[in-house]
Parts: C-alpha cells; structure tokens; sequence
C-alpha cells in the first residue's frame, strides 16, 4: 500500500482528464480523507452509498449562516432573516437548475429520501388511490420506497406488485410490462440500486408507465449524486434524494414534483409556513413550494445543500459520473478474480455500489477486518431485505465509491480482503 494516495497508478487514472477535473484536487476539499486509523493506516472511504463526506465550502457554508445571518426564514422583517431567507431560497434555486426542474415550485425541502417518498405516499397517495387500484414497486427497493406504499396499500386495501429482479440484478422488464394496466395508480421504482449498483432504464419505465396511465415516482437517493439528471427530460412525475448522499448535511432532502401534480395534493403535516389563512373553525393552504413545509425547516441545511450541488456543479456531473465510471471498472477488475469472493449484480449499466460475500466469512466480520486495514465498508441488510431474501443471504459487504476516491484505495481493500481470506480459512 503506497504512502502516498495520489500515487502513481491513481494519477495514471485520474491525472489526464483535462477540462479541469483532479481527484488530487478535490480530495483537499475534504481534511478527513487525510486521517490515519488504527494504527496509522490511510483511511480509505468507501461506505458513500450510506453517506458521503463533505467538502470545507459546505461545512463554511454552514458556519456563515449560524455566525453571520442565523435567522428564521420566511417570516421576520429584519436584515439577517432577509439575508437568511435569501440564502435558503437561492439554494432551492441552485437544485431546480442541477435537476432541470421548471421552477422552485416544483423542489421541496425534506429531511431526505425517506421523508421524500412518504410525503409523496401520505399527499398523493391518500387521494388518488382507492381501493383495488394497483401499485408497481420492484424487488430491488429500499425499505423507503417499499414500506410508505405498503402501509397505504394496507390502509386503502390496494394492491402492490412487484417488478422481479432477473439473475444478473437488472429488471424482468417484460415482467413489468405484464403487470401494467389501468388499474395501476403509481410506479415506484429505484434509479440506481444500493446493493446491485443497478443502473435501471427508468427513462423507458417512465415512458411505458405514462403509457398506462400510471405517474412514476422514482427513487433518487443513490443517482442524483453521481450522474446528471434531468426530470424534465427523463419526464418523471417525482423525484426523491438526499442531501447527505451528495456532500450535504444530514437531515436535508428534497422531494421533486411535477406542479400539475403537486396543486392537487394535500399537505403533509399541518403547521405554520404551510397555511395561507386560518381560522379557528380552517385554513386555507400557501402556495408551491411551501404547502409542504409545515414548521421551522432544516436551515443550514438546506443552504449547505445549495453549497453541495455548487461544488458538484463546479466538477461538472459527467465528469463525476465518467470518474466513478472508471474507478467502478478498476474496482470490479481486481475484485472479480479473487477466489471465494462473490460479487452480486452483474448489470451492465452499474454503478459503484458494490457487494459481495467473502466464502463463509460473515459480512459483519469481513467489514470489521477490512476496518482494521483502515478501509471502511458496510455491512447488513443495506435496507433492503426482501432483496437479501431473493439474493439467498442474509447480509453482504458493501463497496461504495464517490468522486473522491482513488484507485490505490481499492487496492486497499483487495489487499485487505485477500488478508482476511487467509486470517479466516485458518478457522480462528
Ligand atoms: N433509497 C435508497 C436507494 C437508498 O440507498 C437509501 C439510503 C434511501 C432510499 C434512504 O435514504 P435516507 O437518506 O432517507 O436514509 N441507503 C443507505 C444505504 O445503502 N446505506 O445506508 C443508507
């Protein structure tokens, strides 16, 4: 393991881009990649699929608002809350432009994808599905978009269905459109999965589910940080994605809606911010984007979201998705040969989100060998257990890569893998 990180082989990688893009460069952005752990090992990231690291002009962005205009937005009359409320509203501007949404009214602000996908179920879905309307989901979903629509499902005694994942982790497609008809309210599909790095069609999802008459929500939470998105080309009818995926603060997401389809929803939770005029006995709600968002939001968040997608912008999205592209390919031409290692999702559009099982060696164990060697992985369920049960496992180790790493951090975790191969097989 080189001393260095910018070692030869990773600037051979990385070192010929042109157009302004340095991973060296970009990794001075972020002071905790340069820490060293147990016992004075290079920490190598790579748990990015769970959350990212954040660059110093997001954590600066934060220190302004609380040092220099900490107010309350939308509200107070005075110069800071002024200036705050500025900086929150550019930021939503700064959104609308990285997804090519049509206008602010259109991005409202959560606490992430989660809140994102059951705000969607609880407004749109308590008024538009009805008893035995139909429900597409796949069996690659997180937790987040398959729960919310179980319990509606339950309460409004819909049905939900479920796109089969095929054996090398992309989806039955044919399957799906089987299950299309005009019962089928919403689809509800992952962009990109966070256990088979699955890069969906979502664009020909959406086309066909508009076809049948179904709105298509999709989940961003593992794409919108690490490609372009367009949601007006794409022509999705909600987004969802979180900050902290994305160089954000933690506790900040957003939910993108069409406008035509966010003016027929209810709120979500009542409160102030939310309402237009109330009165003992009603109230009347305010207008896009702020229907939805009842009570004092994520401030600094919200304003360390705007510097987040700055900073991303500034890189340039294909140029991260080209990168990642390149350390995704580097990372499945070591890990591929190793013996007894078992990578899951063999799509061939796939991102850097990648697991596998060691032989016998239990994930939990294998994430917390390879941490010893400085690497950081996750391990478990990754939220996603019906996935696991169809996978036939329980848990896997997971690899996640961001713009930041390295190729020699990969080799990294090769080397430690391939120790805790040998450390394993002697039965300890
Ligand atoms: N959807 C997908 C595809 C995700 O990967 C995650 C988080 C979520 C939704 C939920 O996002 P949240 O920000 O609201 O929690 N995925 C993971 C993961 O893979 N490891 O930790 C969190």
């Amino acid at each position: 393991m080189s001393e260095c990180c910018i070692c030869k082989k990773c600037l051979g990688v990385t070192g010929d881009e042109g157009q302004g893009f340095d991973v060296a460069k970009i990794r001075q952005d972020f002071p905790i990649l340069n820490r060293r752990i147990h016992q004075d090992k290079p920490l190598a990231y790579l748990d990015n699929a769970a959350t990212t690291q954040k660059p110093s002009v997001v954590v600066c962005a934060l220190c302004d608002y609380y040092q220099i205009c900490n107010a309350n937005v939308h509200r107070s009359l005075h110069l800071l809350a002024d200036e705050a409320t500025q900086h929150f509203e550019e930021a939503r501007r700064r959104v609308v432009k990285f997804i090519h949404a049509h206008s602010e009214r259109e991005v409202i602000y959560t606490r992430g994808t989660t809140e994102s996908i059951n705000l969607a179920a609880y407004s749109w879905g308590r008024r538009h599905i009805q008893a035995g309307d139909e429900i597409i989901l796949t069996e690659m979903e997180h937790h987040s978009n398959l729960v919310p629509w179980q319990i509606l499902a339950k309460e409004r005694n819909a049905v939900l269905r479920f796109i089969p994942v095929l054996e090398d982790g992309t989806l039955d497609l044919e399957a799906y459109r089987r299950l299309l008809n005009p019962k089928v309210k919403l689809v509800g599909v992952v962009h990109i999965s966070n256990v088979l790095g699955t890069v969906n069609p979502i664009q020909e999802i959406i086309a066909d589910a508009h076809r049948a008459g179904a709105l298509v929500l999709v989940d961003g939470a593992q794409s919108v940080p690490h490609m372009p998105i367009d949601v007006q080309a794409l022509d999705c009818d909600f987004l969802a994605f979180s900050g902290h995926k994305m160089m954000a603060p933690t506790g900040v997401g957003v939910l993108y809606g069409k406008e035509s389809v966010l003016e027929i929803m209810d709120p979500f939770m009542g409160g102030g911010e939310m309402i237009n005029k109330v009165t003992l006995e009603g109230s009347t709600w305010a207008d896009l984007p702020l229907k939805f968002e009842a009570g004092t939001p994520h401030i600094s968040g919200a304003i360390g979201l705007g510097a987040a997608v700055n900073y991303l912008m500034g890189i340039g999205m294909e140029q991260v998705e080209k990168y990642e592209q390149e350390l995704t390919h580097y990372a499945l031409q070591k890990l591929t040969p190793i013996p007894g290692l078992k990578i899951y999702g063999r799509a061939p559009e796939r991102s850097g989100a990648i697991s596998f099982i060691l032989d016998d060696v239990h994930p939990h164990d294998l994430a917390q060998f390879v941490d010893q060697a400085g690497v950081a992985i996750r391990a478990g369920h990754m939220c996603a257990q019906p996935l696991m049960r169809k996978l036939g496992v329980p848990a896997v180790s997971r690899a996640s890569l961001y713009i930041y790493n390295l190729p020699c951090e990969i080799d990294q975790l090769v080397d430690a893998i391939l120790e805790a191969k040998e450390y394993f097989s002697h039965g300890s």
